[in-house]
């Protein structure tokens, strides 16, 4: 058998259901015998960084290890950034790769790959020998898992027609070897500081984080938020996981409205569940002034964004560790009403509109009232991904309605990372979408509109379009430079719709907006919404970041 076609029958056996990739020189001969097994979906993208972007998203949405594939030098260079924002937001993916021939720096696509991807935080292997590739692929599906992160595979050029003598049947895949993570069980010396730090508090706040976000961690964080009368609130990643929960403040953060933050930073007691507490969550520290914090993680130990360490730390499984404290609490008796006030319910109800008052322009729209109409008309099976920039608050701080899902793309701060992951999110659940990016950002991913349309992914492609880097045009104003030279003419984004092969429709208007929607939700197929915001209104985030406003 010839190294690609062992390689490949690894993969399988590894449990490939997907790969997302971009062909060339360096894969063609591996992609062609993966493509022969009936059980993987070879999906072609258009754009490396779009493939493992495609590939993040559905490895994040299935909880497996995603699969992506590319070629040597340039293949690997054009997908950087995506590895970085793989790392960040610590995704297994698997990119199969090559190398170009050995001893031949003077090759027109040579680069030093290694160091290239090393740079990025990912991992790198490489098989040398015929008889290592299938042992690489095992050890790169182990790590991938066990260390939560993409791994770069390369095959390089010069084995993969070579004779190998792997067996088809005989392959023992990673998951024999790694039995998944286990229930790390927390200290009791911890549990009791927890306890009494946690009996002794008047106004508590749970936070969950992307590491509480099973079912089973959800569970237990709202029974524990509910016996001692929490506020319940989320970290940026995690938000939408409490959609239903009465005394849900929503995110910690710059993200909450005036009067939640008012909240926050009248706690005395903070719990964090799988959240690393990190600068955004804290607003720099300002949060939670007077409060005790319990910080549970299954890292050995982590410091919050401010550099300082909890009061009480916690190594323990999300889920385990917060049953136990809730456990200790009920046989001392304890049950408080806390922040669980009509006081404070007509407070979390009423808070959400931004009073700030805003000249909007002819001919465009104000992007809260957008964010309004697109949460109130999509049904809650059509789930958002939210991409970077300033319009980013909007969707973030104004869709609440239960969804699906709510996954915010903003691992590296990198904008054009939405509309990729989206499609590998689509991919995976079957699901419409909604995907919401800048005019900026679309021109940085806009190409994969071809994949999302010969998939036939039902896919909403909202662009809230300012005309320009919103972000930088307010930054820029804020520090006295020139706003305008943000500024920059737009394409017509509902034509590049049709022409990828969807559908396409420009609003300048609110009526507009929501007759896109119902065209989307009755037809097939993706469908790009341009929609023409006004860059006079400023997010709330930015105002208090930017501009020093207390709003
Ligand atoms: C890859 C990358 N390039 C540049 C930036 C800097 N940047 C941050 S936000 C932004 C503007 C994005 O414009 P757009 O997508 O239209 O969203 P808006 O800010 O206008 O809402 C830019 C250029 C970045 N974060 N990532």
């Amino acid at each position: 058998m010839k190294v690609s076609e062992a390689v490949a029958n690894a993969f399988v056996k590894e449990g490939t259901e997907v790969v997302f990739g971009l062909m060339g020189d360096g894969n063609m001969s591996w992609w062609s015998a993966i493509s022969k097994y009936a059980q993987v979906r070879m999906i072609a993208v258009r754009d490396e960084g779009a493939g493992l972007a495609m590939a993040q998203g559905w490895a994040r949405y299935t909880n497996k290890v995603g699969v992506c594939s590319v070629t040597h030098g340039p293949g690997i260079t054009r997908m950087t950034t995506s590895l970085v924002a793989a790392v960040r937001s610590h995704t297994p993916v698997v990119i199969c790769t090559s190398k170009t021939p050995f001893n031949s720096e003077n090759h027109i696509q040579f680069v030093e790959q290694e160091r290239v991807v090393g740079a990025t935080g990912a991992g790198y292997l490489e098989a040398l020998t015929p008889s290592f590739a299938e042992n690489a692929v095992r050890q790169a599906f182990y790590r991938a898992r066990l260390e939560s992160r993409p791994i770069v595979l390369s095959i390089p050029h010069d084995i993969q027609a070579e004779e190998c003598d792997g067996d088809i049947d005989d392959y023992q895949p990673s998951g024999t070897m790694y039995a998944g993570r286990q229930h790390i069980r927390p200290d009791r010396a911890r549990l009791n500081e927890a306890v009494n730090i946690i009996g002794a508090s008047k106004r508590p706040v749970v936070i969950v984080g992307r590491g509480a976000m099973e079912p089973e961690a959800i569970e237990a964080a709202e029974r524990l938020a509910k016996r001692i009368g929490a506020l319940i609130a989320t970290t940026l990643i995690a938000k939408g996981l409490l959609g239903n929960s009465e005394y849900c403040a929503g995110i910690s953060g710059l993200f909450s409205p005036r009067a939640v933050m008012q909240l926050y930073q009248e706690t005395d007691c903070v719990i964090a569940i799988g959240a690393s507490l990190n600068t955004r969550t804290i607003a720099g520290g300002h949060l939670y002034p007077n409060a005790r914090i319990v910080h549970i993680d299954i890292a050995p130990h982590l410091l919050m964004g401010n550099e300082q360490a909890a009061d009480c730390y916690i190594q323990g499984d999300a889920a385990a560790t917060i049953q136990d404290i809730d456990d200790m609490l009920e046989k001392q008796g304890v049950t408080k009403e806390g922040y669980r006030t009509d006081a404070v319910l007509k407070i979390l109800q009423s808070a959400d509109r931004d009073p700030g008052e805003f000249e909007i322009g002819p001919g465009t729209v104000d992007p809260r009232e957008a964010a309004r109409i697109m949460d109130e008309r999509l049904p809650s099976n059509v789930g958002v991904v939210i991409g970077a920039g300033h319009f980013s608050s909007f969707p973030v701080m104004i869709m609440k309605k239960p969804r699906a899902l709510h996954i915010f793309v903003h691992d590296f701060g990198s904008i054009g990372q939405g509309l990729a992951n989206a499609i590998g999110i689509g991919v995976a659940c079957g699901q419409p979408l909604l995907c919401v990016e800048g005019d900026g950002g679309a021109m940085q991913n806009i190409q994969e509109l071809d994949t999302a349309a010969r998939l036939g992914l039902k896919l909403l492609y909202v662009i809230m379009n300012d005309e320009g880097f919103g972000a930088e045009y307010h930054m820029m104003t804020a520090r006295g430079l020139n706003p305008k030279l943000a500024l920059y003419r737009s394409p017509d984004f509902a034509g590049a719709g049709r022409v990828f092969g969807g559908r396409g429709r420009i609003a300048t208007s609110l009526e507009n907006i929501a007759a896109g929607i119902d065209e989307f939700l009755a037809g097939e197929g993706p469908m790009v919404l341009d929609i023409r915001v006004s860059r006079n209104v400023v997010s709330i985030p930015y105002r208090r970041a930017q501009f020093a406003q207390d709003v």
